[in-house]
């Protein structure tokens, strides 16, 4: 059987695995093509991560718009993409912000089959912990924001905590006792790898091109529209842009004349030596500062709150390393004797209300999907969908609406500093 051709939805899957298992897997091509970039397209998009990708995936699918060119500076999802402990969930305080994390959550639900490509997306749900009455009240508050708006939360009290993850401390006297916690069932954890690649294939079937190491060094603007990148294949030209560029885009909004409020931070993460299955949640706790999940590996994927400096060092400190390993294990005694094998660090676009900017930039063509910060791997499937969808159409999404640079000015902001371990 010949390998399928690039694009092409490759049928028989099963049959196809056993028969390159058989000889070597030697038949797979690869996934998507590395052409030369065209001197102009119609839509560029600058940045290769799980929301860039998933923008032109949008605009050839939802808009019919294939001539496309995605620039990544490096390699497909080596930015936060595939920098970050997977955790998809929609918990979030504020109705707007519900609403568009909500949308992406369901939209991970068909993404395997959507993309045929296997996102490994696990719904095991996504327990936060409460350690006292007071935080009990507050998680009480965001359960009732959600069901309000008809998303799924519950609570659980100490019992019902302590009975699903058994290795929690369950002492009343120890330093961070278990006093009940909310859980969004839904919730849960996927590939992050395969997100990317996965949109990236599938963009690729519907003919936009993707470039890697190529970065965008500046832009062209003429009569106050951008006309084309500088790249390192020379001046590419369209008539509309996107930019998401998470940690990058301070300096491509330098570039492209103007100022975004964000600041760039280092958020790290480490993961275990590999164990047995013993823990079935993604265990948060934003009081201790601290969540962890496991791998299919079997790793425990350990993170929380951020450096509050200032950063471009994909690398965390020691000392951010020691505190949030000390938390884990104040809430998960037996941890202690695990190694750690490895730790990392991403580079994130922190906003001043913790909430993602969507929408036009100073300059008219050139559309912006930034300011994720700690959190936005969970919306690649919607962000990516809000940004085509403002690139094709030059309007908002109503889901977007809200979430535009100009609320910055107008006092409208979305506090989402409570919406998680990393968020504040
Ligand atoms: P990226 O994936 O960073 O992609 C941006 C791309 O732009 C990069 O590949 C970069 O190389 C490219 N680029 C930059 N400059 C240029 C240029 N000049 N020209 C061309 N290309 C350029 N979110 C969650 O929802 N759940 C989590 O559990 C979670 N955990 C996290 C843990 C850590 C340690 C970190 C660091 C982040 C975490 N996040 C989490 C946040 C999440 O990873 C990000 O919000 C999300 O991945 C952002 O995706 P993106 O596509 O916008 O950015
Ligand atoms: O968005 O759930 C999240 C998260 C947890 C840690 C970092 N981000």
């Amino acid at each position: 059987m010949s390998p399928p051709s690039i694009g092409e939805k490759p049928r028989y899957s099963a049959l196809r695995l056993f028969l390159e298992g058989l000889r070597g897997q030697k038949g797979w091509g690869p996934a998507w093509r590395s052409p030369e970039p065209k001197r102009r397209y119609d839509a560029i998009i600058i940045g290769g991560g799980g929301h860039g990708l998933s923008a032109a995936y949008h605009l050839a699918r939802d808009h019919g718009l294939t001539d496309v060119l995605v620039i990544e500076k490096a390699w497909l999802g080596g930015g936060n993409t595939g920098r970050n402990t997977t955790i998809i969930r929609s918990n979030y305080f504020n109705r707007a912000s519900q609403a568009v994390y909500d949308a992406s959550l369901k939209l991970y639900e068909g993404l395997s089959r959507e993309l045929n490509y296997n996102i490994m997306f696990s719904q095991r749900g996504s327990i936060e912990l409460a350690h006292s009455a007071a935080e009990m009240e507050g998680l009480r508050r965001v359960v009732n924001a959600m069901q309000v708006n008809g998303i799924e939360a519950s609570l659980l009290t100490r019992d019902e905590v302590l009975d699903m993850v058994p290795l929690l401390d369950p002492r009343r006297d120890c330093r961070w006792p278990v006093a009940g916690a909310m859980i969004q069932r839904r919730a849960g954890v996927a590939r992050h790898d395969a997100v990317a690649w996965g949109y990236a294939r599938a963009a690729d079937g519907m003919g936009v091109d993707i470039v890697q190491n190529c970065a965008v060094s500046g832009f062209r603007i003429e009569g106050g529209r951008v006309t084309g990148v500088e790249t390192p294949f020379g001046l590419i030209e369209a008539k509309v842009f996107g930019m998401a560029v998470a940690g990058a885009s301070p300096e491509l909004a330098a570039l492209a004349g103007f100022r975004l409020p964000l600041l760039c931070m280092t958020l790290q993460a480490m993961v275990s030596e590999p164990l047995k299955p013993c823990l079935d949640q993604v265990v948060a706790s934003t009081p201790n500062g601290a969540y962890v999940s496991q791998s299919d590996k079997g790793e425990l994927v350990i993170g929380g709150g951020l450096e509050h400096l200032p950063s471009f060092a994909r690398r965390g400190g020691l000392a951010k390393t020691r505190e949030v390993v000390a938390s884990v294990v104040e809430m998960f005694p037996s941890f202690s004797t695990l190694k750690l094998m490895r730790q990392w660090g991403g580079t994130v676009d922190t906003s001043p209300d913790n909430s993602p900017i969507l929408g036009p930039s100073p300059v008219p063509n050139l559309f912006l999907n930034c300011g994720w910060g700690t959190g936005g791997f969970k919306a690649i499937p919607i962000g990516g969908k809000l940004l085509a969808h403002l690139m094709a159409t030059g309007r908002h999404h109503p889901l977007s609406e809200p979430f535009g640079l100009e609320r910055f000015a107008t006092g409208r902001l979305i506090d989402e500093a409570h919406a998680g371990v990393a968020h504040d």
